[in-house]
């Protein structure tokens, strides 16, 4: 049985899938958590389940406290040898409504893998702004209008927060190199402790693309240093991914709807400005050229 196979109802082209297989490819078979989303909508509708290991939907805000106590429980049965324990959980769940969970799991020093899903905002509901909606972005809770181009605030630096909580194994990935997010899973079991790995998951209807550019999408974010992939262990950076011609933003912002408005908009140059701003410093921070 494939740990995590076809019956999955998710849009042609979504990243979710992609990321999942390839996590669990790392993993083998697991214990997984995973909180409300489109995740947990597209693979588990009862009688069509996609998943091939024990599988817990949580609510939306609380996967790492099921995925601990998960993990309390197979350690107080003796039974730890029967897995890891997984987390998938969206940047929504992620970096708002789920943060205090997560943050008590990562202090708590649960054996946890915890992976974001970032789609970049809350694509179950309908593409609302979350704290990992980058800047400029239009979505449903930040309109683009007459006075604001989009989203006005950064996103939000989760690395840095699961640094910060001395995670033992912090990485990104994106759905667009999928065999390096298999080995990004599998490097995190080496560890034991909580681990996290935000994985960077193209969606076609938030985002406005077709189908068959979700992948050069993809490919485009971490090309314009815009979605820097880094490794760190035991808080120390290890690896990252370089870029070789590293491409301007506007050639990743330009095919998708959610930023079409910046190349209209009064305000739009100055944002594609702070984009590339951005970019540059990630490429900067990271020693990302080649
Ligand atoms: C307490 C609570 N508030 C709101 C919701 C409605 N809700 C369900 S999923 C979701 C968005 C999920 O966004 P994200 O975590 O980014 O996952 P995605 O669907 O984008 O993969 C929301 C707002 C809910 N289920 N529970
Ligand atoms: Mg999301």
């Amino acid at each position: 049985m494939k740990l995590f196979g076809s019956g999955h109802g998710a849009c042609p082209g979504c990243g979710l899938p992609i990321a999942v297989k390839s996590v669990l490819e790392g993993t083998g078979p697991c214990f997984v958590a995973n909180a409300t989303g489109c995740l947990e909508i597209i693979s588990s509708q009862y009688g069509k389940s996609a998943w091939g290991v024990p599988y817990i939907h949580s609510v939306f805000e609380n996967s790492a406290a099921v995925a601990a106590g998960i993990e309390a429980a197979l350690k107080a049965l003796g039974r730890k040898d029967e897995g890891p324990v997984v987390v998938f959980a969206g940047d929504g769940a992620t970096a708002d409504i789920g943060i205090g969970c997560l943050s008590g799991m990562f202090d708590r020093g649960h054996d946890v893998l915890y992976v974001c899903l970032d789609n970049e905002a809350y694509q179950n509901t309908g593409n609302q702004q979350s704290g990992l909606t980058p800047p400029g972005s239009n979505t449903t809770t930040t309109p683009a209008g007459k006075v604001l181009p989009g989203k006005v605030k950064p996103k939000k630096d989760m690395v840095s927060i699961a640094l910060a909580h001395k995670a033992r194994y912090v990485a990104t990935a994106s759905v667009a190199f999928p065999r390096d997010i298999t080995r990004k899973a599998k490097r995190a079991l080496e560890f034991e402790g909580p681990k996290y790995l935000q994985i960077h998951s193209v969606c076609v209807t938030g985002w406005g693309i077709a189908g068959k550019q979700a992948i050069p999408v993809a490919r485009l974010a971490v090309e314009t240093a815009l979605y820097p992939l880094v490794e760190y262990e035991d808080g120390q950076l290890v690896r990252v991914r370089k870029i070789k011609d590293r491409k301007p933003v506007e050639e990743y912002l330009k095919p998708q709807r959610r930023f079409r408005h910046l190349f209209k908009h009064p305000k739009g140059k100055e944002v594609i400005a702070e984009l590339q701003r951005i970019a540059d410093e990630n490429a900067k921070k990271y020693g990302l050229d080649e």
